[in-house]
């Protein structure tokens, strides 16, 4: 048992970043379904206020962004890396441009392209999440840039799988894989017209389809009740505060992300390192909980 659950949805690009990591690795999981706008009654009393999608739980510690989420993955469990060529530093940077100048790219050009069939209820919460209106006109008009951006950028990947690799690091998939292939089956799957920008790729397509071969590991459905249950029935592990945060070991502090869905976590530091901080907070209906958030993209206040 890996005591796994994934808090997701399944249309969720940064979820299948994630399912794409627990299939390289070969793990078994809880795919725990949440809702696709809030309220999210079941997830926030977990993470303390964080409600974006995926959240992974593992007894009661809980682990924000899939940055973080698939480098505990590596970190815990045996079986193919997520760095097979030894790159985890770099492989882990590519998030920097992912998550953000592609993923931006592919957002726009979906969202640009569905125009007013975007779900009036969804517009409403995407505009709290990111403190933005939603301005469906200025988003067609941003389509074309955003067009040429991501037909550029996915340029790289069809260089990067000249040479006939199978994978965009040689001939094992791994993280470098999940975090570009999210991006592009989002495309394909929530506005299937824009996957002409890069039809004559057959390099691209046919690693996609590699990719995808892949799968997700072995997922079997949990309910929400039951990963509250887990929580409840679970203690966190022990964590340590690293020697260059001693001052802030034991006192109340609060992370929150710096882009967007920005809701404070407030917590005692229990634990730390370069990458990552855990903050113990005690749920009335759950218990204790240690709630782990990354250091990059992430604010950390006294
Ligand atoms: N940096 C975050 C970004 C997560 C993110 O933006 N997730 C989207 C869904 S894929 C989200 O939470 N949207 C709002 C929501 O689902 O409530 C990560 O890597 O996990």
């Amino acid at each position: 048992m890996t005591g796994i659950l994934l808090h997701q949805y399944e249309g969720s690009p940064f979820s299948e970043k994630v399912r794409v990591c627990l299939g390289v690795k070969g793990l078994s999981w809880g795919a725990v379904d949440q809702p696709v706008i809030m309220p999210k009654p079941e997830l926030t009393p977990l993470t303390g206020g964080y409600r974006r999608i995926p959240v992974m739980q593992i007894g009661a510690d809980i682990y924000l962004d899939s940055t973080l989420i698939v480098r505990e993955l590596e970190r815990r469990f045996r079986g193919p890396s997520l760095f097979p060529y030894g790159a985890a530093g770099l492989d882990q940077a590519q998030a920097l441009w992912t998550d953000k100048g592609l993923f931006q790219a592919a957002v726009t050009v979906i969202f640009g392209g569905l125009g007013d069939r975007v779900d009036p209820a969804f517009i409403k919460d995407r505009e709290a999440l990111s403190g933005q209106p939603f301005n469906p006109a200025a988003m067609k008009a941003a389509v074309p840039a955003a067009q040429a951006q991501l037909k550029a950028q996915i340029a790289l990947i069809a260089e990067q799988l000249r040479d006939g690799r199978a994978f965009v690091g040689g001939e094992s998939p791994g993280l470098a894989d999940a975090n570009l292939y999210y991006n592009l089956w989002f495309v394909a799957k929530a506005y299937p017209a824009a996957t002409s920008l890069y039809a004559d790729e057959a390099q691209v397509l046919a690693w996609m389809e590699r990719v995808k071969a892949i799968g997700h590991g072995r997922p079997m459905r949990v309910s929400p009740e039951q990963a509250l249950a887990t929580a409840r029935a679970s203690q966190p592990e022990p964590a340590q505060v690293a020697t260059a945060d001693e001052a802030l070991a034991g006192r109340t502090v609060t992370v929150s992300a710096l882009d967007y869905g920005r809701d404070a976590i407030t917590g005692v530091l229990v634990g730390s390192s370069p990458f990552h901080v855990a903050l113990r907070r005690n749920d009335p209906e759950l218990g204790d909980l240690v709630v782990h958030a990354p250091r990059i993209g992430y604010a950390l206040s006294a």
